[in-house]
């Protein structure tokens, strides 16, 4: 099937950079995505955006060319919930890909029971209205009630301001929870400010909820931008996700957001992102965890 990106998309970076930063051995990116190919995987009917093509064999391109071992692959909401492309992705990657998957309350336990062979161990709930349609709640309490038994978690995607509201229904999730993008901070805010405090005692509070100090190019109001071979971008992201780093070195993940869906102002150059992560995680300690046992601890428990 032919299809046609939405005006202004914009494509990943060609040719990244080799980072400066060398990842520690065994690393996991643990937020990508695949899309499509279209022709072969073709985007979902409902989708709220078209994008280019990203293939499972540009992805592994990418995650050697970066050092990284290992890849997280999470349902991007322009396959809805047809995870065909993403298991795809899984399965041919030699056991170095695990995934986080979307699915309806019509799954069956056989499909889901395919999807944990595949390598799956997640679903996400995705709340940014921009990309996908209202689920009921008492339909994602059921779904997180049935892959609860597969030792599954629930990744959530949200916006800030949206927390007070989703806080009931997030602290009964009975699965590890985890957030995306930090709940998508306004930078310009305080660091203190009651906006992101909200945040961290979401974390404080509740144990089971883990945090991805991922896409400072999404939250970024003030760059400078990963680009022409910057070393210290995104100044403004740093201190949100640093502070989250630092109170809470065993919950946190790192993923470059491959093929970063959406973006508007600026493609990153993916070598610069990875730069970006001694920033954050300053200590070879805090990124051995941030890197490697966490995200091992998450998706590879057997090998853990
Ligand atoms: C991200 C962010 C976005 C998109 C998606 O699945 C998606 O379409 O996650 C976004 O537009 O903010 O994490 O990839």
């Amino acid at each position: 099937m032919e299809f046609t990106k939405t005006p202004g998309w914009l494509d990943w970076y060609a040719s990244p950079s080799k980072p400066r930063f060398q990842v520690p051995a065994g690393s996991v990116d643990a937020h990508c995505h695949v899309f499509g190919p279209g022709a072969e995987f073709p985007f979902a009917p409902e989708r709220k955006y078209t994008p280019c093509d990203a293939s499972k064999a540009q992805l592994y391109a990418l995650r050697d060319h970066l050092g990284f071992a290992r890849n997280v692959i999470v349902q991007a909401t322009c396959h809805g919930a047809d995870n065909r492309a993403m298991v795809d992705a899984l399965v041919n990657s030699g056991g170095k890909a695990r995934g986080v998957a979307t699915v309806k309350r019509s799954v069956t336990d056989e499909e889901l029971q395919a999807m944990h062979a595949a390598g799956v161990r997640g679903v996400r709930f995705n709340f940014v209205k921009r990309l996908v349609d209202f689920t009921p709640k008492e339909e994602l309490i059921e779904i997180a009630n049935r892959i609860k038994p597969l030792g599954w978690h629930v990744v959530i995607y949200f916006e800030a301001v949206d927390l007070p509201e989703l806080w009931d229904f997030f602290t009964i999730l009975p699965t590890d929870v985890v957030v995306d993008h930090m709940g998508r901070p306004d930078v310009s805010q305080p660091v203190d400010g009651p906006e992101f405090a909200l945040f961290v005692k979401f974390m404080r509070e509740h144990p089971n909820v883990w945090s991805k100090v991922s896409c400072p190019e999404r939250l970024s109001l003030t760059g400078p931008k990963a680009l022409s071979g910057e070393q210290n971008a995104y100044t403004d992201v740093i201190p949100f996700a640093r502070r989250i780093v630092e109170e809470f070195p065993d919950r946190v993940l790192w993923g470059t957001d491959w093929p970063h869906p959406n973006l508007k102002d600026h493609m990153p150059d993916d070598g610069l992102l990875v730069d970006f992560i001694p920033h954050i995680a300053t200590t070879p300690e805090l990124q051995q965890k941030l890197l490697v046992a966490n995200p091992m601890r998450l998706y590879w428990p057997e090998e853990f």
